[in-house]
């Protein structure tokens, strides 16, 4: 033991965490180093104050909601036929942008996936009707695409953490990376925040180590700047990340259209919005506040203002986000350095985390008995300078997969792909035969190599000499 050990253990004492040395005189050398390794980086007086707002007290969301006010956004040409040409501008940007190499993909991936029910990292969670392919395949395959259509790279980052980085990237080694270059395929771990009981304490997860959990999608901002990733893409010339959850196989992993509106208007921060499809739909809800864009979680938003409608009768506070941004690399440099004036705020989430107890037996609570911290990425909205927000459609962008049934399950998102791919195939003259929901009746599969959006699919189906029947079973590839 050092001297600079000792001071540490002094100073875990002096904050009241002294407890966490309780087994020490009986860790082996390598055990007692992991233990002290693991809390040189707590920041305690960060620590303190949480427990301090949101355990031992219960501040509030700083809001006064009546101060609110809806967000502005750019409407889809689908529901604004007027904006048509705006739309076309702007995928000429952002067109523009990916055919030099100056966009990125990243997806956070390090979340534990517990209400899916799924053992393993969710990107390998198989999402495809007829293939089975796994959400990282469907983005892979994606990325591949959006490279041969711009003849550029794009780079893609992905966000893991403890519970998932091996084996997330052993899954990719074993799939060869599903065709994309290995070196263009980026992985980092998150940072982790330790968990406390309600007294503020911090928990032993056995007896030398604590429970640290994943630092929320947030983290990505510092994980960006301090795995290296922000310098890597400056070097690259990479100006824009195109942001996107590990749950959503919908979704337009590069959008030339939301690239382009983003670069158009300068911004620093853009987001992408579906018009709530009922009042408590569990989406963020943009909204404008004391001169600046923010983002309310539906958990914080009093119910009176999901309810709330206009003059029209439509939901007042309609736009939901779905966690779909584009970023600037230099936004992100900025707000994620480690000394940046600007940070996330922390939200809380109440768990029941195993613990060890005074006699050293692991214990598995019934009853929530603790508090994980975590950042959400839209409290970046207000820090950004300049935002865009414009509307997707919903059922070509946004299905997650987040429970083992109901809404949200893999059930729904098979459901959506194969709409998405009826409505691109009436696109071009062919109907397949559909239920009153508008859900194909039988299952096929349009690869993402084949096409990745309708106007894609439009481009690629032309080119086809003999036009294949689409009947159960059938993949469209390439
Ligand atoms: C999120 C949004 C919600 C809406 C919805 C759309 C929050 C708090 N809520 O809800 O407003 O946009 O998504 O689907 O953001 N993740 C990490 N590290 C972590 C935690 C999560 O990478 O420490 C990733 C996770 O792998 C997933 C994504 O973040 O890709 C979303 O996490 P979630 O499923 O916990 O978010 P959810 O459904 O509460």
């Amino acid at each position: 033991m050092t001297d600079a050990d000792n001071a540490l253990i002094e100073k875990f004492n002096a904050h009241g965490q002294g407890h966490i040395f309780q087994f020490f005189p009986e860790l082996n050398e390598i055990e007692k180093n992991a233990l002290l390794e693991q809390i040189r980086d707590i920041d305690l007086a960060e620590l303190e104050d949480l427990v301090e707002k949101y355990v031992k007290h219960d501040v509030p969301l700083d809001v006064d909601f009546r101060l609110m006010e809806p967000s502005a956004y750019v409407s889809h040409p689908e529901n604004k036929p007027e904006l048509a040409s705006r739309w076309e501008t702007a995928k000429m940007f952002g067109e523009e942008a990916l055919r030099h190499g100056r966009v990125a993909a990243f997806t956070v991936a390090g979340g534990q996936g517990t209400r899916l029910g799924y053992d393993g990292p969710k990107g390998t969670f198989p999402v495809s009707p007829v293939s089975k392919a796994t959400l990282f395949e469907v983005f892979a395959k994606k990325i591949g695409f959006a490279e041969k259509v711009y003849g550029a790279p794009v780079y893609w980052f992905i966000m893991t953490s403890i519970v998932n980085h091996e084996e997330t990237v052993s899954f990719f080694k074993k799939n060869d990376f599903f065709g994309l270059e290995h070196h263009r395929v980026h992985f980092f771990s998150q940072g982790l925040m330790p968990a406390v009981d309600f007294d503020g304490k911090l928990i032993l997860e056995n007896k030398h180590q604590l429970v640290m959990t994943p630092d929320g999608h947030g983290g990505a901002l510092r994980a960006l700047n301090r795995s290296g990733a922000v310098k890597l893409m400056e070097e690259l010339g990479i100006q824009v990340i195109s942001y996107f959850q590990v749950d959503n196989p919908l979704v337009k992993v590069v959008d030339p259209y939301f690239i382009g509106f983003h670069l158009q208007q300068k911004a620093e921060l853009s987001s992408k919005m579906i018009p709530k499809a009922y009042p408590h739909e569990k989406v963020g809800h943009f909204c404008d506040y004391k001169g600046k864009q923010m983002v309310v979680e539906y958990s914080d938003l009093p119910a009176e203002y999901q309810e709330q409608r206009d003059e029209n009768g439509d939901l007042r506070f309609v736009a939901g986000s779905i966690a779909i941004h584009i970023m600037d690399v230099a936004f992100v440099k900025k707000l994620g350095a480690d000394d940046s004036e600007m940070k996330l705020p922390f939200h809380k989430a109440v768990k029941k985390i195993p613990f060890v107890d005074e006699n050293g037996t692991v214990q598995k609570p019934t009853e929530a008995n603790g508090v994980k911290f975590e950042m959400f990425v839209f409290d970046a909205v207000p820090f950004a300078q300049r935002n865009e927000l414009i509307e997707t459609l919903r059922e070509e962008d946004f299905s997650p997969v987040k429970n083992a049934e109901g809404v949200d399950s893999a059930l729904t998102c098979k459901q959506h792909q194969l709409r998405m791919w009826a409505k691109w195939l009436k696109e071009v003259g062919v109907i397949v035969e559909t239920d009153e929901a508008g859900i194909p009746t039988f299952d096929f599969e349009i690869d993402p190599l084949f096409a990745s959006d309708s106007d894609s699919f439009k481009v690629a189906w032309n080119r086809l000499q003999a036009k294949p029947k689409i009947e159960s079973g059938t993949i469209l590839g390439v």
